[in-house]
């Protein structure tokens, strides 16, 4: 008989290296989601001298750091961390759409595996819920991404 071969990622951080891009625009959100992230990495066997945090002033100027960020070769994943909250502008679509995209495609282009913490929400309120209180913590989901995806390719 045969078995169904499966690769899954060992959600194991140790020895790997990853950049925390982490964006100051609404930083009092954001900060909660670089500690979620650094506490899942530290909590699944990384160490602290193998992050990096790197601060950009908004979402749309993280599409450019993470390419550099990529193209030094330091880093096994970059985790990707920022709050666009809507209020009553149409920039939210903008800043958005350009930094989703612009990820994407650094990840693509490079191979190095990007985990997507931005939130995108209509409200402050909803930002909050998803920054380590009701709603979970995206940073940490993102790290949990990140890292599983370096586990993953690794067997593919
Ligand atoms: N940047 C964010 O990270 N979040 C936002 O909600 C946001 N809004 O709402 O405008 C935002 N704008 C700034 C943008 O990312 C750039 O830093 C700015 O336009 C300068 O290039």
């Amino acid at each position: 008989m045969h078995h169904i071969s499966t690769i899954e990622g060992q959600m194991t951080a140790k020895g790997l290296s990853f950049a925390i891009l982490a964006a100051r625009f609404n930083d009092t959100i954001v900060d909660r989601l670089v500690g979620g992230a650094i506490d899942y990495i530290l909590r699944h066997g990384g160490e602290r001298e193998n992050l990096t945090i790197v601060r950009v002033p908004g979402a749309f100027e993280m599409p450019l750091a993470a390419k550099k960020l990529a193209a030094t070769g330091k880093y096994n994943a970059i985790i990707c961390l920022g709050a666009v909250v809507r209020g009553h502008t149409p920039h939210f679509d903008f800043v958005a759409g350009e930094c989703t995209k612009g990820l994407a495609q650094v990840s693509l282009d490079s191979g190095v595996p990007v985990g997507f913490g931005l939130l995108t929400t209509d409200n402050l309120e909803q930002a909050i819920e998803r920054a380590g209180t009701k709603a979970g913590n995206k940073g940490v989901e993102a790290a949990s991404a990140a890292l599983e995806l370096v586990r993953v390719l690794e067997q593919i």
